[in-house]
Protein backbone atom coordinates (compact mmCIF):
# COMPACT_ATOMS: atom_id res chain seq x y z
CA UNK A 1 0.00 0.00 0.00
CA UNK A 2 2.68 2.12 0.83
CA UNK A 3 5.17 1.37 -1.90
CA UNK A 4 1.87 2.16 -4.68
CA UNK A 5 1.07 5.19 -3.11
CA UNK A 6 4.55 6.63 -3.26
CA UNK A 7 4.99 5.35 -6.99
CA UNK A 8 1.31 7.65 -7.66
CA UNK A 9 3.37 10.34 -5.70
CA UNK A 10 6.21 9.98 -8.01
CA UNK A 11 4.30 9.17 -11.00
CA UNK A 12 2.29 12.81 -10.42
CA UNK A 13 5.56 14.45 -9.68
CA UNK A 14 7.14 13.65 -13.28
CA UNK A 15 4.15 14.52 -15.02
CA UNK A 16 4.50 17.50 -13.23
CA UNK A 17 7.71 18.44 -14.36
CA UNK A 18 7.03 17.08 -17.98
CA UNK A 19 3.81 19.47 -18.46
CA UNK A 20 6.21 22.65 -16.73
CA UNK A 21 9.02 21.70 -19.02
CA UNK A 22 6.34 21.46 -21.98
CA UNK A 23 4.66 24.90 -21.26
CA UNK A 24 8.71 26.40 -20.65
CA UNK A 25 9.67 25.08 -24.22
CA UNK A 26 6.47 26.82 -25.60
CA UNK A 27 6.63 29.62 -24.04
CA UNK A 28 10.18 30.40 -24.88
CA UNK A 29 11.19 28.42 -28.00
CA UNK A 30 8.56 28.72 -30.62
CA UNK A 31 6.64 31.12 -32.53
CA UNK A 32 3.67 31.46 -34.91
CA UNK A 33 4.24 32.40 -38.73
CA UNK A 34 1.01 33.70 -40.33
CA UNK A 35 1.53 34.27 -43.63
CA UNK A 36 -0.78 35.63 -46.35
CA UNK A 37 0.00 34.90 -49.84
CA UNK A 38 -1.78 37.12 -52.57
CA UNK A 39 -2.19 37.01 -56.38
CA UNK A 40 -3.03 39.79 -58.48
CA UNK A 41 -4.29 38.17 -61.43
CA UNK A 42 -7.02 36.29 -62.55
CA UNK A 43 -7.89 32.75 -61.40
CA UNK A 44 -7.59 29.81 -63.30
CA UNK A 45 -10.02 27.14 -62.69
CA UNK A 46 -10.87 24.85 -65.94
CA UNK A 47 -13.94 22.79 -66.60
CA UNK A 48 -14.46 19.67 -68.84
CA UNK A 49 -16.82 17.56 -69.57
CA UNK A 50 -16.86 13.76 -68.18
CA UNK A 51 -18.18 10.82 -69.67
CA UNK A 52 -16.69 8.30 -67.21
CA UNK A 53 -17.61 6.58 -64.09
CA UNK A 54 -20.07 9.71 -64.33
CA UNK A 55 -22.10 7.74 -61.43
CA UNK A 56 -18.78 8.47 -59.30
CA UNK A 57 -17.45 11.64 -60.88
CA UNK A 58 -20.23 13.41 -62.05
CA UNK A 59 -20.97 14.92 -65.41
CA UNK A 60 -18.18 18.22 -64.98
CA UNK A 61 -14.90 18.49 -63.86
CA UNK A 62 -13.05 20.97 -62.21
CA UNK A 63 -9.43 21.14 -62.22
CA UNK A 64 -7.85 23.76 -59.85
CA UNK A 65 -4.87 25.37 -61.18
CA UNK A 66 -4.78 28.95 -59.84
CA UNK A 67 -7.53 29.47 -57.20
CA UNK A 68 -7.98 32.95 -56.12
CA UNK A 69 -10.35 34.24 -52.95
CA UNK A 70 -11.66 36.81 -51.32
CA UNK A 71 -9.20 40.13 -50.76
CA UNK A 72 -6.83 38.63 -53.70
CA UNK A 73 -5.96 35.76 -51.41
CA UNK A 74 -4.21 32.40 -53.47
CA UNK A 75 -5.20 29.26 -52.25
CA UNK A 76 -3.52 26.10 -52.64
CA UNK A 77 0.05 27.55 -51.87
CA UNK A 78 2.45 25.75 -50.05
CA UNK A 79 4.40 27.93 -46.91
CA UNK A 80 7.25 26.43 -45.33
CA UNK A 81 10.30 26.83 -42.63
CA UNK A 82 12.64 24.36 -44.41
CA UNK A 83 15.44 25.29 -42.08
CA UNK A 84 13.34 25.01 -39.32
CA UNK A 85 13.91 21.86 -37.01
CA UNK A 86 11.18 20.73 -35.11
CA UNK A 87 7.71 21.87 -35.29
CA UNK A 88 4.22 20.49 -35.57
CA UNK A 89 4.06 18.40 -39.05
CA UNK A 90 0.95 17.15 -40.67
CA UNK A 91 0.66 13.42 -41.12
CA UNK A 92 0.07 13.33 -45.47
CA UNK A 93 -3.37 11.76 -46.00
CA UNK A 94 -4.23 11.78 -50.06
CA UNK A 95 -8.06 10.84 -50.67
CA UNK A 96 -9.40 9.98 -53.86
CA UNK A 97 -12.96 11.24 -53.91
CA UNK A 98 -15.33 12.07 -56.76
CA UNK A 99 -12.67 11.47 -58.94
CA UNK A 100 -10.41 14.38 -57.37
CA UNK A 101 -7.67 14.34 -54.94
CA UNK A 102 -8.59 15.71 -51.85
CA UNK A 103 -7.16 17.98 -50.61
CA UNK A 104 -5.51 19.58 -53.97
CA UNK A 105 -2.19 19.95 -52.22
CA UNK A 106 -0.84 17.71 -49.04
CA UNK A 107 1.98 19.03 -47.10
CA UNK A 108 3.72 16.19 -45.18
CA UNK A 109 6.82 15.65 -43.68
CA UNK A 110 9.40 13.21 -45.73
CA UNK A 111 7.91 9.91 -44.95
CA UNK A 112 4.70 8.07 -45.56
CA UNK A 113 1.70 9.19 -47.49
CA UNK A 114 -1.62 7.47 -46.71
CA UNK A 115 -3.40 7.50 -49.89
CA UNK A 116 -6.97 6.49 -49.79
CA UNK A 117 -9.54 5.74 -52.14
CA UNK A 118 -13.37 6.70 -50.65
CA UNK A 119 -14.87 6.47 -54.33
CA UNK A 120 -15.91 2.69 -55.43
CA UNK A 121 -14.33 2.48 -58.77
CA UNK A 122 -10.79 2.01 -59.94
CA UNK A 123 -8.22 4.44 -59.81
CA UNK A 124 -4.71 4.68 -60.59
CA UNK A 125 -2.14 6.67 -58.86
CA UNK A 126 1.17 8.18 -60.87
CA UNK A 127 3.22 10.19 -59.66
CA UNK A 128 5.84 12.44 -61.20
CA UNK A 129 9.42 12.93 -59.42
CA UNK A 130 13.04 13.56 -59.57
CA UNK A 131 14.37 12.59 -55.96
CA UNK A 132 11.73 9.94 -54.93
CA UNK A 133 11.02 6.92 -56.70
CA UNK A 134 7.71 7.74 -59.27
CA UNK A 135 4.99 5.87 -58.51
CA UNK A 136 2.49 4.44 -60.87
CA UNK A 137 0.24 2.16 -59.23
CA UNK A 138 -3.53 0.75 -59.95
CA UNK A 139 -5.71 1.10 -56.74
CA UNK A 140 -8.67 -0.75 -57.29
CA UNK A 141 -12.05 -0.32 -55.66
CA UNK A 142 -11.39 -3.00 -52.92
CA UNK A 143 -7.96 -1.10 -51.56
CA UNK A 144 -9.19 1.28 -49.64
CA UNK A 145 -6.16 2.81 -48.46
CA UNK A 146 -2.65 2.18 -49.38
CA UNK A 147 0.75 3.66 -47.87
CA UNK A 148 3.46 5.00 -50.23
CA UNK A 149 7.20 6.32 -49.46
CA UNK A 150 8.22 9.90 -50.28
CA UNK A 151 11.48 10.27 -48.34
CA UNK A 152 12.49 12.87 -49.91
CA UNK A 153 11.59 17.08 -49.64
CA UNK A 154 10.04 17.95 -53.59
CA UNK A 155 6.78 18.55 -54.72
CA UNK A 156 5.59 15.81 -56.46
CA UNK A 157 3.05 16.16 -59.15
CA UNK A 158 0.16 13.47 -58.71
CA UNK A 159 -2.50 12.37 -61.89
CA UNK A 160 -4.58 9.29 -62.30
CA UNK A 161 -4.40 7.38 -65.58
CA UNK A 162 -8.21 6.24 -65.44
CA UNK A 163 -9.47 9.80 -65.17
CA UNK A 164 -7.26 12.18 -66.78
CA UNK A 165 -8.45 15.67 -65.32
CA UNK A 166 -7.76 14.13 -61.82
CA UNK A 167 -4.31 16.46 -60.82
CA UNK A 168 -3.28 16.81 -57.02
CA UNK A 169 0.14 18.21 -55.50
CA UNK A 170 2.39 16.33 -52.46
CA UNK A 171 4.48 18.72 -51.26
CA UNK A 172 6.77 16.98 -49.21
CA UNK A 173 8.92 19.90 -47.19
CA UNK A 174 11.60 18.98 -44.54
CA UNK A 175 10.66 21.73 -41.91
CA UNK A 176 6.93 22.79 -40.46
CA UNK A 177 4.83 24.03 -43.08
CA UNK A 178 0.79 24.21 -44.26
CA UNK A 179 -1.25 25.24 -47.36
CA UNK A 180 -2.67 28.41 -47.56
CA UNK A 181 -7.18 28.34 -47.14
CA UNK A 182 -9.29 29.41 -49.21
CA UNK A 183 -8.24 33.38 -48.78
CA UNK A 184 -4.63 32.53 -49.01
CA UNK A 185 -3.55 32.35 -45.40
CA UNK A 186 -1.25 29.92 -44.16
CA UNK A 187 -0.39 29.50 -40.30
CA UNK A 188 2.53 27.45 -39.15
CA UNK A 189 2.57 26.76 -34.83
CA UNK A 190 5.74 26.25 -32.73
CA UNK A 191 8.80 28.26 -35.49
CA UNK A 192 11.86 28.19 -33.65
CA UNK A 193 12.40 31.60 -32.62
CA UNK A 194 14.81 33.93 -34.59
CA UNK A 195 15.73 34.37 -38.27
CA UNK A 196 13.94 32.13 -40.77
CA UNK A 197 13.90 31.83 -43.97
CA UNK A 198 10.05 31.50 -45.09
CA UNK A 199 9.29 29.63 -48.41
CA UNK A 200 5.96 29.66 -50.78
CA UNK A 201 5.77 27.26 -53.56
CA UNK A 202 2.19 27.50 -56.20
CA UNK A 203 2.04 24.73 -58.74
CA UNK A 204 2.15 27.42 -61.40
CA UNK A 205 3.45 30.68 -60.11
CA UNK A 206 6.43 29.23 -58.60
CA UNK A 207 8.59 30.15 -55.90
CA UNK A 208 9.28 33.66 -53.31
CA UNK A 209 11.36 33.62 -50.33
CA UNK A 210 11.52 35.97 -47.33
CA UNK A 211 13.52 36.08 -43.89
CA UNK A 212 11.39 36.93 -40.90
CA UNK A 213 12.36 37.30 -36.95
CA UNK A 214 10.13 34.97 -35.22
CA UNK A 215 9.09 36.09 -31.80
CA UNK A 216 8.47 32.93 -29.39
CA UNK A 217 5.36 33.04 -28.21
CA UNK A 218 4.14 35.95 -30.61
CA UNK A 219 2.52 35.92 -34.07
CA UNK A 220 4.93 37.35 -37.10
CA UNK A 221 3.46 38.42 -39.72
CA UNK A 222 4.72 37.61 -43.16
CA UNK A 223 2.78 38.83 -46.69
CA UNK A 224 3.59 37.52 -50.58
CA UNK A 225 2.26 38.66 -53.60
CA UNK A 226 3.12 35.99 -56.42
CA UNK A 227 3.32 37.04 -60.23
CA UNK A 228 1.92 35.64 -62.75
CA UNK A 229 4.39 33.71 -65.18
CU1 LIG B 1 -8.98 8.14 -60.96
Amino acid sequence: MRKACMTTTAAVLVTGAAMWLAATAGAQGGGTIEAEVKYNGAPQVEKLKVNKDTEKCGTEATIEKVVVGGGKGLANAVVSVPGAKGGTMAKGVLDQHGCKFVPHVVVMAPGELEVKNSDDILHNLHTYSTANPSINKAQPKFKKTMMEKLEKPEFVKVTCDVHSWMLGWVAVVPGPAAATNADGVAKIENVPAGKQKVEVWHETLGKMEKEVDVKPGAVTKVSFEMKGK
